[in-house]
């Protein structure tokens, strides 16, 4: 092991780490307490020096040539390398055009996506605090993670993070619950990663615990690997996107046994009267029973009532993962599963009750910190028009167009330019074929990214950015105990520059470099950012290392505060004391604050509402199997997707779909396989790999695959590699959310006979 390396600290949001220069790379080895490393570390060492890296700045040609303008080419032409300065010179150029014309409100500066962990360069940070000073930009609100639950759980419960995702530790479930009903899965590969790091992975041990103590877990879900062996649990497999039918069906059970907790529901919640004439069909003549929900589910009706009696009388915890709300009505299976917790009585118990997310990410059940983590200011945006997230390509192609979000009539503005950093839209967002009609549809598109993304090859401007292993910052998270000094390992990669750095750049030639970097070099910005967490450390504990014994260290062990369940807890306790932060100050299982919107998509109680595009609909007669497009097992989203675990996983280079024995047989499709997935918004390939785990009726193909058209020139082309979001639909969860519904759609499967495209997205685009 000596092999005379200097090996410093590092993390990354699937892990803490040590790196080293070996080679002409670097070696990594992850944090020594970690428990359950991530297997996504092997993916590290090949991404910093990588082709697919970005060496220079870049300019499209027909930006250079015809000036800023909407432009169908974004996408299909050639770049001009350009010096740093001159494009530097030309990017604030356009800016001031933009800012002097049409104004801030024609700025989208949303730039949603995960970059990376350390917390001062952090790219989204960095854009806003830049388009901040210039004077604002429509901004996005919401995440892809958790649209509809965000809105949702706030209106009928209290604000998602402390009421809905630290109520239930993992602690607690390890020690006090019987039964965890896991809908929709806790799958280790999920909580394998943590927004801002994570020091030890702890899912896999506390369900270990838990299971050897005797609780029981179910896990309800098209994948049967979306709980870990080690939980042992039992798996009913379900028609996706039909959960909140399910859980009628369990919900009908329970009363028609007397089973509810009546005392419970009086007392505590908000119009449950309501909701049970839906229920039993007293307002709507059709009785949510397990038979009227066993064929919607496809689950026998027999399972659907066993397991309403199991979930009863002993400390149930319902989890349902983030996966299911990112799906049409997904608000529905969110507050449907809170509804039945409250039936069971058992909101706000230790271990009981309902859980939003819990084993989704990896720092959600861990406790929270209790001292404030380096956090770079933002400032103040002036601008006040927003939008949900996912609405980025009905924005750019419909100016002017009204639309509805959580009670409010919205109007999208008109943007001429979009300034991307940290994000990989052509990752995260659905319909591609739409998405690049929507980019092509503004003056100028910015994106600073350190790997030749599709969002950067779409791109006018094309900065070069670091990785984290090239540069100094603190990895942090505020679930997580462990601060982490992440020091530079490696010289910058060709030209690439800290996002800091250009944009500092920037702001001198725009007159606003002192307010953007009050005067402070990278360096002396990791100390002003330690100071908030040293001071309030000291304040609590009498004294505190300073920044220089942290950064010698590597890393520092933040405080917590007590793991109690947080005011949900609270709440059970001392329901008029510590009420809930909705209009009743109880769980609302009625809501006539969303009754009174009007949403016939999002009514005043929880509702089965059939689908568009799954289980029941035209599309499925037409399109036969329903394709779970989830978050993939060997990369985060789409970053590094050229790692060395990632590769190892592609099937002839494209990536894995898992197909069920029955389903591939019937379309002569073989272990193997290149297969064509297809629906009338776009097509894809992908290797087929035969699996039981998977339910019949039902493909799975994960995120983050490299969009990689196999003719850039044609409007809708296919991609060769495998990116499930040229099939999803690009529409929101409802007029409440108007979250992301990437998670399902319905499509067809072929096997592939062509001759077979090479993989040309990691290759850098051509440049003159
Ligand atoms: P990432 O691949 O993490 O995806 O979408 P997101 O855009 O976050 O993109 C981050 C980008 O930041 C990468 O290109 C990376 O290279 C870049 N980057 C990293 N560090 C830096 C840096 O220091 N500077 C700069 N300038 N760039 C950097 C994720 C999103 O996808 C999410 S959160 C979810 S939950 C959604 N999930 C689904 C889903 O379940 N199903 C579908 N179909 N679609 C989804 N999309 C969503």
């Amino acid at each position: 092991m000596d092999d005379g390396a200097i090996r410093v600290s590092h993390s990354s949001h699937w892990g803490a780490f040590t790196a080293w220069k070996s080679g002409d790379g670097i070696a990594v080895a992850p944090h020594p307490a970690d428990p359950d490393p991530s297997p996504l570390l092997a993916n590290v060492p090949q991404a910093a020096r990588h082709a697919a890296r970005i060496a220079q700045p870049m300019v499209r040609r027909g930006w250079l040539e015809r000036g800023p303008g909407p432009d169908p080419m974004r996408g299909r032409d050639e770049f001009v390398p350009m010096a740093w300065d001159d494009v530097l010179d030309r990017l604030a150029a356009e800016l001031t055009r933009v800012y002097d014309g049409p104004g801030a409100e024609a700025v989208y500066g949303g730039s949603y996506g995960w970059s990376s962990a350390g917390r001062f360069h952090h790219a989204q940070s960095q854009v806003h605090r830049f388009l901040n000073l210039m004077g604002g930009y429509i901004r996005s609100v919401n995440s892809y993670s958790a649209g509809a639950a965000s809105v949702i759980l706030p209106r009928v419960l209290g604000n998602f993070v402390d009421y809905a995702r630290r109520n239930v530790p993992w602690t607690h479930l390890e020690k006090y619950t019987d039964l965890v009903v896991s809908f929709g899965g806790m799958a280790i590969k999920n909580a394998t990663v943590g927004s801002g790091g994570t020091s030890k992975h702890l899912a896999r041990g506390h369900m270990a615990a838990a299971r050897q103590r005797g609780a029981e877990f179910v896990v309800i879900g098209p994948l049967r690997d979306d709980l870990p062996e080690e939980a042992g649990a039992e798996w009913l497999p379900i028609a996706p996107g039909t959960d909140t039918a399910l859980m009628l069906g369990i919900a009908h059970t329970l009363v028609a046994d007397g089973l509810h907790d009546r005392a419970f529901l009086d007392r505590f919640c908000e119009g449950y009267p309501v909701f049970e004439d839906y229920l039993t069909g007293r307002s709507d003549g059709v009785a949510k029973d397990a038979a009227w929900a066993a064929p919607i589910c496809g689950m026998p009706a027999d399972d659907i009532a066993a397991l309403a009696r199991r979930m009863a009388g002993r400390r149930t915890l319902v989890v349902v993962s983030q996966s299911l709300q990112r799906a049409e009505h997904g608000e529905q299976p969110i507050w449907m599963a809170l509804v039945l917790a409250s039936m069971l009585g058992q909101v706000g118990l230790e271990g009981g009750g309902f859980s939003y997310g819990l084993g989704s990410i990896a720092n959600i059940g861990k406790a929270a910190l209790d001292v404030p983590t380096p956090t770079l200011s933002q400032g103040q945006n002036p601008i006040r028009p927003f939008i949900p997230v996912a609405r980025i390509s009905d924005m750019l192609l419909q100016p002017g167009v009204e639309f509805d979000y959580d009670g409010r009539r919205m109007t999208y503005p008109a943007i001429k330019l979009v300034y991307w950093a940290g994000g990989n839209p052509f990752h995260h967002h659905q319909d591609l074929a739409r998405l690049r009609r929507a980019f092509a549809a503004v003056d100028t598109l910015v994106v600073q990214d350190s790997v030749w993304t599709a969002t950067a090859r779409h791109a006018d401007i094309v900065l070069p950015a670091t990785v984290t292993l090239e540069r100094d910052d603190i990895g942090a998270a505020a679930f997580d105990p462990t601060m982490v000094a992440m020091k530079q390992v490696l010289e910058p990669f060709g030209q690439a520059r800290d996002d800091y750095t250009i944009f500092a750049e920037l702001s001198r030639r725009l007159g606003i470099e002192q307010e953007f970097t009050e005067g402070r070099t990278a360096g002396e910005w990791l100390r002003h950012l330690y100071e908030p967490t040293r001071k309030a450390i000291a304040a609590r504990e009498g004294s505190a290392p300073d920044f220089d014994q942290f950064w010698a260290a590597g890393e520092m062990t933040l405080p917590t505060a007590p793991e109690d369940g947080g005011p949900t807890r609270a709440f059970r306790l001392d329901p008029e004391g510590a009420p809930l932060p909705t209009p009743s100050g109880r769980v609302e299982i009625y809501s006539s604050t969303i009754a009174g919107f009007g949403y016939a998509d999002c009514p005043g109680h929880p509702t089965w509402m059939a689908p568009t595009d799954g289980v029941g609909s035209a599309a499925i007669g037409k399109w036969p199997l329903q394709l779970v497009a989830n978050q993939p097992a060997t990369r985060l989203h789409s970053q590094l997707d050229f790692g060395g675990y990632s590769q190892d996983s592609k099937v002839r280079g494209r990536e894995p779909i898992r197909i069920h024995p029955d389903d591939a047989a019937a379309r002569g499709i073989a272990e193997g396989d290149v297969v064509r997935l297809f629906n009338d918004r776009g097509a894809c390939l992908a290797g087929a790999q035969l699996s039981r785990d998977v339910r019949p009726g039902v493909v799975q193909l994960a995120t983050g695959a490299w969009y990689d058209p196999v003719d850039a020139a044609e409007d809708n082309p296919l991609c060769v590699h495998g990116n499930p979001n040229v099939l999803t639909r690009d529409v929101g969860t409802s007029s409440l959310a108007q979250g992301c519904t990437g998670q399902l759609t319905c499509v067809q499967v072929e096997r592939f006979a062509g001759n077979l495209p090479p993989i040309r997205a990691f290759d850098p685009p051509a440049a003159d």
